[in-house]
């Protein structure tokens, strides 16, 4: 594979955005090299700026569950253009999307759409504190809820217990208030609330968490995260903007079986397009502007043109819900494939898995965690990234990162990636 033309455009991005990139992971600083310019996208296919075909296991990072350029999602979107692209008004379509949403997912009576999964997180955590009238989170450390201060924060050093601003930028009085634990850690979040028994407004976490790799929830933790929650009156907010109607039609809540307060959602809700939103119970989201004191606004939430894109995804969803089980055993597939090779090797891996989230971790320790998903063999990892990048496929340019699986892969796809990790892996 040859990329003079994205190195040249990368040049030219560098002169006129931070970077080149308008979301720091597409640098590609973790795995080093050119960044991939792509040029357009169809079904399981990427095609870049100098013309190659990439197998795409990134779906956007979550958003194109159904493959790139899905027609009922583009089609809904070139009709809505003629009528106008956004009124500052409130339309039937916002009622209609949220209707269906309501509908799909447990546990919720009302949602406010917003424009992206950051403003949706902040927000709900806003709402939290609003309603409970307290001021400190719970956060884990590796989960990522997007850039809001209040979560740019890493653990504090040895025994303190709240955090340090990961970010210039973010004050030490906003770090103050978020609380951090290791992910799958039961005892350290209860020690937290024997600390700070009632001042913790929420809990917030990835309920399978995906931006340390994949990482599903150890068996009976988010159970016992409910009943903190409800044993010290705190709110649990499942950050679902990856797993959200992508684990199941009701996403994480539905296919765990566990209960949140508040549930914050984006990436295939949007269908692509920039959506967030977040959601729960009457008695929560009765709390918000115009109906209540929390304030919240948006001069693009609910636009016609990103909600008739979400409405179209949603209805697809809704009506093939077989669509998840197929992306889990594809996903099945892949897993099986890449470890019968990895068995034969002497390379230490872990391989993680939940529904169309999967992660390769070069680790003998078991990834339960933010310091377990960091002791992987990083440069093992770009080499992996970037022989399997030569060979057509494209995953994530970091080892911090879950790869999504999309229904327009075929199975020739997914043994095509397994061969093409044959040849990849004694590079290793
Ligand atoms: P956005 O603001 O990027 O739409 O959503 C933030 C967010 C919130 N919650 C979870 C669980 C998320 O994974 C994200 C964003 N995910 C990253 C991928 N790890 C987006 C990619 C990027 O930052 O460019």
């Amino acid at each position: 594979m040859q990329y003079q033309r994205s190195s040249a455009l990368f040049k030219a991005a560098q002169n006129v955005i931070p970077g080149g990139v308008n979301s720091p992971v597409r640098a590609f600083k973790a795995v080093g090299g050119t960044p991939i310019f792509v040029e357009r996208a169809k079904g399981a296919y990427l095609y870049d700026a100098d013309g190659n075909k990439l197998i795409d296991y990134i779906a956007s990072w979550g958003p194109m569950i159904l493959g790139h350029a899905h027609e009922p999602v583009i089609d809904a979107v070139k009709s809505r253009a003629d009528l106008g692209t956004s009124f500052g008004m409130p339309t039937a379509l916002e009622t209609q999307i949220a209707e269906l949403a309501i509908s799909m997912v447990p546990n919720i009576d009302k949602i406010r759409f917003v424009n992206s999964g950051t403003e949706a997180c902040m927000s709900a955590v806003r709402l939290a504190r609003g309603v409970t009238k307290r001021e400190k989170i719970i956060k884990f450390s590796g989960c990522y809820h997007g850039h809001s201060d209040a979560f740019l924060i890493e653990a504090g050093s040895g025994a303190v217990t709240f955090g340090s601003p990961s970010s210039p930028g973010v004050t030490i009085g906003t770090a103050k208030d978020t609380l951090l634990a290791p992910y799958n850690n039961i005892e350290a979040v209860t020690q937290l609330f024997i600390e700070y028994p009632d001042e913790i407004a929420a809990i917030i976490i990835e309920p399978v968490a995906g931006n340390m790799g994949c990482i599903p929830p150890a068996d009976g933790f988010l159970e016992g995260l409910r009943s903190l929650c409800d044993q010290y009156e705190s709110l649990l907010i499942f950050d679902e903007v990856m797993t959200g109607f992508r684990l199941a039609k009701g996403g994480a809540q539905e296919l765990l079986g566990i209960k949140a307060d508040i549930v914050t959602f984006g990436k295939v809700l949007g269908g692509g397009l920039p959506v967030g939103a977040f959601a729960a119970k009457n008695d929560i989201m009765k709390y918000l502007a115009p109906e209540g004191p929390v304030y919240q606004a948006g001069t693009l939430s609910g636009n016609p043109l990103a909600m008739s894109a979400g409405l179209a995804m949603l209805q697809e969803l809704n009506d093939n819900d077989q669509v998840f089980i197929r992306l889990a055993t594809k996903t099945a597939r892949l897993h099986e494939g890449l470890a019968s090779i990895l068995k034969d090797s002497k390379i230490p891996y872990q391989i993680n898995r939940l529904g169309s989230m999967i992660s390769l971790h070069f680790t003998e320790n078991e990834v339960i965690d933010f310091e377990t998903a960091t002791s992987g063999n990083n440069k093992r990892f770009n080499k992996y990234f970037h022989g399997m990048l030569n060979e057509g496929i494209y995953l994530p340019p970091s080892a911090f990162e879950s790869y999504f699986l999309n229904d327009a892969l075929s199975i020739e796809d997914i043994d095509f990636t397994i061969n093409a990790f044959k040849k990849v892996i004694n590079t290793l």
